[in-house]
C-alpha cells in the first residue's frame, strides 16, 4: 500500500525523519494512515484541526529506572516503559510485555495498535502499552518477584482503576500480575481493579486467561462461516507460539473440531500428524515453564525442528500466528498459499510483515488482522474492569457470551465498514477505518487537546 495524500505523505516523512530506528511503529502507522485516507476525504476538518499529527504522538511516555537484586545479591539494572498513547475513549489500556527485545519502538508499536483495538471492542478504553528489556527466562520466581515489586514501585505513581489499567502480554501472566497488584495495593493501601488478568481470588475475571485465543477462534470462526460457507470443523490448522494465545487457540480449535499439527517456541515447532495433546503442552508451558522441544520427548511420533521460521512449510487450512511481531513474512505466506491455506488469522500482534499481508490478500486468503482478531483478550479485560467496578464476578458462561458477543459484533462492523469503502474483504482496511473513526470523533469533540 502506498500514501496518496500530501497531508499524510508529510506526516509519515517526519516520523520517519524523526524516529527513523522506531521500525516497528512506522510498519503500523504506515498501515493505518493508507487504511484512513479515504476517510479524510470525507473529512476535511481532521486535516485543519491537527488530528492525526495529535494521533501519532503519544499523550505521555514515562521511562524510568527498575534496580532489582538477583539471587547472588547483585543489583541489576533494567528499562521500564509505560506508554499511554491515547484517552479519548477510556482510561489508558493494554499490556505489559517483559521481553530483551522491547524498546520505545516497540511499545510505541504496540501502543499505537492498541488504540484502534480497544476502540473495536466497543468498551470505554484508551490505548496503552508498557514493559520493560527484563528477561524473565532462566530467572528464579524470587527473582520475578523482586523485579516485578520493582517495577511496580515506580509505575505505580502513573496509573489507577481511572487512569491508567495495564495487564499481561509476552512474559506477563498470571504470576507476573499477582506480585505487581500486590505491590500496588501495599504502596498505595487501595485495593482497586487496576490491573487486568488477575487471580480468581482477588479480583481476576473466568475466561480472561482464555480470552484471547478463544476470541481468536470466535472471530476466525465466523470469519470462514460468513466468507467461505466453512467452520474449523475437520480442518488442519497450524499455531505458531506456546504462550497463553497460543494455547487457548488450540484449545478453543481443537472444541471447534479442527486438528491442530504444530506449534512452537522461539527455539523450534513440533509437528504432530495426530493432533497436538494440549494436555502435554499446558503441562510443559503452564507448569514446568519448559521448551517445546520436550514434548517430542513425550510424544515419540511427534517431530521437533530446530527454528521457528519454517513453522509455515507445514501444511494447513487455517493458520494462526500467536508469537510475535513480524514472524510472518513473505516466504512463509508463499508457503501457506502453495500448501492450500484459506485463512490467517493474527493472534500475536502484527505477526505478518506488509508484503505476507499483501501476499496473503491477492491470492485469495482471508486475512484477520490482529487489532480485530485478538481483540478478545482486552475485551474481557474492559469486562474485568466492570466486574471490578460493579465489586461482583460473574459466572464462566456469562463472561464468554459477552466474548462471543464482542467478536461477532467486531467481525460484522469491519466487514460492513469495508463493504461500505468499496474494499470487500479486506478486513485491515475495515479494522483500521472502524477503530479510527471512532476514536476521531471522540477527539474532534475535545477540541484542541
Ligand atoms: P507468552 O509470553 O505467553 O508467549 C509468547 C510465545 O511467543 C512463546 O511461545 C514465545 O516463545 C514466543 N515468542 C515470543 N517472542 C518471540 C520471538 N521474538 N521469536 C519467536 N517466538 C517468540 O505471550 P502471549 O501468548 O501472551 O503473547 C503472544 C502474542 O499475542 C504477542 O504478540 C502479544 O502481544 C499478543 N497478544 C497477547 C494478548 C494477551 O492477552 N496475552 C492479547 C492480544 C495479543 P519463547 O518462550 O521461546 O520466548
Ligand atoms: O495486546 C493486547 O491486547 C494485550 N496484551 C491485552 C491487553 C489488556 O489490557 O488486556
Amino acid at each position: 500500500m502506498e500514501l496518496k495524500s500530501p497531508y499524510l505523505i508529510g506526516i509519515m516523512q517526519d516520523l520517519v525523519q524523526s524516529v527513523s530506528y522506531q521500525k516497528e511503529f512506522l510498519q503500523a502507522v504506515h498501515e493505518v494512515l493508507c487504511s484512513i485516507e479515504p476517510v479524510l476525504e470525507k473529512h476535511p476538518e481532521y486535516e485543519k484541526s491537527g488530528l492525526i499529527e495529535r494521533l501519532v504522538e503519544p499523550e505521555r511516555t514515562i521511562m524510568f529506572r527498575v534496580p532489582w537484586v538477583d539471587d547472588s545479591g547483585k543489583m541489576r539494572v533494567n528499562r521500564g516503559y509505560r506508554v499511554q498513547y491515547n484517552s479519548a475513549l477510556g482510561p489508558y489500556k493494554g499490556g505489559l510485555r517483559f521481553h530483551p527485545t522491547v524498546d520505545l519502538g516497540v511499545l510505541k508499536f504496540l501502543g499505537f495498535e492498541q488504540i484502534f483495538k480497544n476502540s473495536l471492542t466497543g468498551l470505554p478504553m484508551g490505548g496503552a502499552k508498557g514493559g520493560s528489556n527484563f528477561d524473565p527466562k532462566g530467572k528464579s520466581d524470587n527473582e520475578i518477584m523482586h523485579f516485578c515489586q520493582a517495577f511496580m514501585t515506580e509505575l505505580s505513581r502513573h496509573i489507577g482503576a481511572d487512569t491508567d489499567v495495564p495487564a499481561g502480554d509476552i512474559g506477563v501472566g498470571a504470576r507476573e500480575i499477582g506480585y505487581m497488584f500486590g505491590q500496588y495495593k501495599k504502596l498505595r493501601n487501595e485495593f482497586t481493579g487496576v490491573l487486568t488478568g488477575k487471580g480468581l481470588t482477588y479480583g481476576g475475571s473466568l475466561v480472561r486467561t482464555e480470552a484471547t485465543g478463544y476470541g481468536l477462534c470466535y472471530f476466525a470462526n465466523e470469519m470462514l462461516t460468513v466468507k467461505k460457507n466453512t467452520n474449523f470443523e475437520g480442518k488442519t490448522v497450524v499455531i505458531s507460539g506456546s504462550g497463553n494465545v497460543a494455547i487457548y487457540a488450540c484449545e478453543k480449535a481443537q472444541a471447534l473440531g479442527a486438528k491442530v499439527v504444530a506449534m512452537s517456541d522461539s527455539n523450534g515447532y513440533i509437528y504432530d500428524a495426530e493432533g497436538i495433546k494440549l494436555d502435554t503442552v499446558k503441562d510443559i508451558k503452564e507448569v514446568k515453564r519448559g521448551r517445546i522441544k520436550e514434548y517430542a520427548a513425550v510424544h515419540p511420533t511427534a517431530v521437533y525442528t530446530e527454528g521457528c521460521r519454517n513453522i509455515w512449510s507445514v501444511a494447513c487450512d487455517i493458520a494462526l500466528p500467536c508469537a510475535t511481531q513480524n514472524e510472518l513474512d513473505e516466504e512463509g505466506a508463499k508457503l501457506l498459499v502453495k500448501n492450500g491455506c484459506i485463512a490467517v488469522a493474527e493472534g500475536a500482534n502484527m505477526p505478518s510483515t506488509p508484503e505476507a499481508i499483501d501476499y496473503l490478500m491477492s491470492n485469495g486468503v482471508l486475512f484477520a488482522p490482529a487489532k480485530a482478531a485478538n481483540a478478545g483478550g482486552v475485551a474481557c479485560s474492559g469486562l474485568e474492569m466492570s466486574q471490578n467496578s460493579q465489586r461482583l464476578s460473574w459466572s464462566f458462561e456469562e463472561v464468554d457470551e459477552r466474548l462471543k458477543n464482542i467478536m461477532h459484533n467486531i467481525f460484522m462492523t469491519i466487514d460492513q465498514t469495508a463493504i461500505e469503502y468499496g474494499v470487500e474483504n479486506n478486513f485491515v482496511m475495515g479494522a483500521n477505518i472502524a477503530g479510527f473513526q471512532k476514536v476521531a470523533t471522540a477527539m474532534m469533540a475535545y477540541g484542541a487537546i
